[in-house]
């Protein structure tokens, strides 16, 4: 090592700090002209507010519900299908239709009648009661009573929406958190319930368990309890703040107050909710692999040389990500010519070697004359401005910046032609950073300032009080449509750093900054569990945490977590060591590269899932109690989940732990490493060496994996009784029509038959089949009624429509 970079790795965090010192002034600056700005900015509070709708004074039916006047308010229910209602309450702006995929919903048969205590209106699903005060009840379709709702009151801007909560209710969602998975049990440093801010923030290059809020909010929650579990979405983009104590209470700056209302258990309240706001479309398979990535990579040959270690190492690698350092003066959509003297020629070598390049781009254009972007973005009008016109300017990577109003569809448009030059370039996919938005600040929110901020809003106009939450949506929305346009035979890969709900029509994500330690290792799983569960499927953390430098512990056990994750992502800060998986030496290396293969290995189960995703919206992983919403002792559970329904994974989150306490859903479960057979319904002890983190899988489970041009069907019979599995497979890109293989599997007294069920026509992709079967000991087996030789636990053979397997546990 020259004396020089020894210099470097010492003082690296001073030097790194050196250079941010140029943000200083200008955030300073930029802090006071905001502040001043907003003060001269005239108070708009319009309405009328009041405390209470008022007495009920008329009802009228409609096609697909009622309305209901109140003295100061109205009440319009409309069921969009028999268990997905919409009430709005009026006066209110009427919102943007940025969140909501679908309009055109066929009639609901209701039935309104008047009780003692007011009105109700029933689809035979789902049963809403209106008292006369204004407060509601929701009844399930068996007449169970899962939530209630106090009249709303209304502020001069935004309202205020109370639900008193059952005692046991659990409450989870709101997007993106760094909390606990059931948001009634966060806290705040006094110990009172907490309350979660509902705006996109940029955590600022570290956050830690407990910071709030994220860089992903959504005002949609799922509330759970024995009566059972429904989901509600706020149609508002305001700034809000929610808190779950005996009441729950959702608090808006601004906006209406529209909510779509849903019960039943969770699988099918995320199948409605994607409904409503659509679903992930099936993304290209590589992108289920694995991806590196760092701040730091500068050149082309870093990348080079990296990406040759993997293979002379022979780890998997499906993309890696460049980060800023990569571009010229941080500029988006530039890639340096001088450190990448021939992308064209290289990001095509790197594809020929089964490696995507992703590039990063944020959202502010560097505010100068110099910039082609800026001149032609200038033109357009495409930049926020202030009432006056003038540019809203603010300080980021690239220095003083202006941002684009996606809220234009014009100017989503214009953004969107501007891949094209990267797209020709050979890459890949987009990384889109900072798009809170997120800008250098002094003091006070890092982003634009919200009331003098003015935005196009389709042509109604508003303010960046309403479009903030909605800008990182609309900038995914561009990039999506630039990708389709470009590469019509490609699936999309754009991952966002910031959204709103409907994020998952075009995007993933991923976790952010977090600090590198054991409590954000274990905070990782309620956060990516906590999206899904509002509707975004994919996502994932910065493997080893973003901020520090993990001890090879830390890193590993991490590693082995996020191998079950959909984003499978290595990635840190530019004042941290390099961690590509080699860093670490033995034994670490080789546990990672048993990971990673297992991994590749599991990648038809885990494009079966996305596949289950693209038509369902289920998230892939998913919290315990998704599997028995009833069992009450699952519903806290944050340090394990479920991928899919078959696989079961805990995290290992602490030093030193080589044995750990789970909890199991009711059923049989076979454990992973050793097909021991455990009871559900029970904790049970199992041994975590470096080498294994606790996996299960449920009894009646196929678990499809692949090695090379070979299937294994990886059986776990039934105790008794039947089980089932299933294989999506198709080109693995674009949008030719794929193959599902069903699988259908039945115990008896003797053995094991499974069934194999074809259906599409995409032709079988693999040439040799294997059947493992675990936990069960064969002693004869006919493929088809043709006996065939058994290896251990082992068939090797072809595709067959009928397997017998004679033998026993
Ligand atoms: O582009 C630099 C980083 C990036 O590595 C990280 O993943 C983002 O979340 N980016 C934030 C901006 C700087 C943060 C201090």
């Amino acid at each position: 090592m020259t004396l020089f970079k020894q210099l470097y790795l010492k003082f690296r965090y001073y030097i790194v700090g050196l250079f941010y010192f140029k943000y200083t002034i200008p955030a300073f600056l930029y802090s006071l002209e905001r502040d001043r700005v907003e003060r001269a900015e005239p108070q708009l509070g319009t309405a009328e507010p009041f405390d209470s709708p008022g007495k009920l004074l008329n009802v009228e039916s409609t096609p697909r519900g009622a309305n209901f006047y109140f003295e100061q308010a109205e009440l319009h229910i409309s069921y969009l299908t028999r268990d997905l209602v919409r009430v709005d309450w009026k006066p209110g702006l009427e919102p943007i239709p940025y969140a909501i995929a679908r309009q055109d919903w066929p009639e609901v048969e209701t039935t309104l009648a008047e009780t003692e205590d007011g009105w109700t209106l029933d689809s035979g699903e789902l049963q809403m009661a209106v008292a006369w005060d204004g407060s509601l009840q929701w009844r399930d379709r068996a007449g169970a009573l899962f939530r209630q709702e106090q009249p709303p009151q209304r502020k001069p801007e935004g309202w205020i929406h109370r639900a008193p909560l059952e005692q046991d209710e659990r409450i989870y969602g709101l997007g993106e958190r760094a909390s606990s998975l059931n948001l009634r049990q966060a806290e705040d440093k006094e110990g009172n319930p907490k309350t979660f801010r509902i705006w996109n923030f940029d955590a600022a290059g570290k956050y830690t368990p407990g910071s709030d809020p994220m860089y992903i909010s959504i005002p949609i929650y799922m509330g759970l309890h024995n009566n059972g579990s429904y989901l509600i979405f706020y149609e508002n983009s305001y700034e809000g703040h929610f808190t779950f104590a005996d009441v729950a209470t959702a608090d808006f700056e601004g906006g209406p107050l529209r909510y779509y209302l849903t019960s039943g258990p969770p699988a099918q309240l995320l199948e409605r909710y994607t409904k409503l706001t659509g679903l992930s479309p099936l993304p290209p398979r590589w992108a289920l692999g694995y991806h590196q990535s760092r701040w730091g990579y500068r050149t082309e040959k870093n990348i080079q040389d990296m990406v040759d270690e993997f293979q002379a190492r022979d780890l998997p690698l499906s993309a890696v990500h460049l980060d800023i350092d990569c571009q010229v003066g941080f500029r988006a959509f530039t890639i340096d010519p001088d450190r990448f003297p021939n992308l064209p020629k290289f990001t095509e070598d790197l594809l020929e070697k089964g490696v995507r390049f992703i590039a990063i781009l944020n959202p502010g254009i560097k505010y100068s004359r110099d910039s082609n972007l800026f001149l032609e973005g200038q033109l357009l009008g495409a930049f926020c401005t202030r009432s006056d016109g003038t540019l809203v300017s603010a300080p980021v990577w690239p220095g003083w910046s202006v941002f684009p109003d996606f809220t234009n569809s014009k100017v989503r448009h214009w953004w969107s032609r501007q891949y094209r030059y990267l797209l020709d370039a050979g890459v890949t996919g987009f990384w889109h950073d900072m798009n809170e938005p997120a800008c250098f600040v002094a003091w006070g929110d890092g982003t634009l300032p919200p009331r003098s901020t003015k935005h196009f809003m389709e042509g109604r106009g508003g303010d960046h009080r309403e479009a903030h939450n909605l800008y990182g949506l609309l900038q995914a929305q561009a990039g999506y449509e630039s990708l389709c346009n470009h590469h019509p035979d490609r699936r999309p890969f754009i991952v966002s750093r910031s959204g709103w709900a409907g994020l998952q029509r075009y995007a993933w994500t991923w976790t952010g900054d977090i600090e590198s330690s054991w409590g954000a290792l274990h905070q990782t799983i309620a956060t990516v569990l906590g999206m899904g569960l509002s509707g975004i499927p994919y996502s994932g953390p910065d493997i080893g945490g973003f901020q520090g430098n993990p001890s090879p512990e830390l890193y590993l056990r991490w590693f082995q977590m996020a191998t079950f994750l959909p984003f499978y992502r290595t990635h840190s800060s530019n004042n941290v060591e390099a961690r590509p998986p080699w860093v670490y030496g033995e034994p670490t290396l080789s546990i990672v590269k048993a990971f990673l293969e297992l991994r590749y290995r599991l990648m038809p189960y885990f494009y079966t899932l996305a596949q289950e995703t693209s038509q369902k919206g289920y998230p892939l992983v998913r919290p315990l109690f998704w599997a028995d919403p009833q069992d009450s002792q699952l519903w806290d559970i944050e340090d394990g989940f479920l991928l899919g329904d078959a696989l079961l994974i805990w995290a290992v989150a602490e030093k030193g732990m080589r044995s750990r306490s789970v909890r199991l859903p009711q059923g049989t479960w076979y454990y992973f490493w050793q097909d021991r057979q455990f009871e559900g319904g029970q904790s049970v002890t199992v041994e975590t060496p470096l080498e294994q983190i606790p996996v299960f899988v449920k009894a009646g489970s196929i678990v499809p994996m692949e090695e090379g041009n070979c299937l294994i069907l990886h059986l776990y019979p039934p105790v008794q009784g039947s089980g089932e599995g299933w294989i999506y497979s198709d080109a693995g890109d674009g949008y030719e029509e794929g193959r599902s293989d069903r699988f259908y599997m039945v115990r008896d007294e003797q053995g094991l038959e499974v069934r194999w069920e074809e259906e599409g026509t995409y032709p079988f992709p693999y040439t040799q089949v294997q059947v493992h079967l675990h936990g069960f000991q064969p002693q004869q087996a006919w493929i088809d009624d043709r006996e065939v030789e058994i290896q251990g636990r082992l068939i090797q053979g072809e595709r067959f429509s009928r397997l017998y397997v004679r033998g026993s546990d």
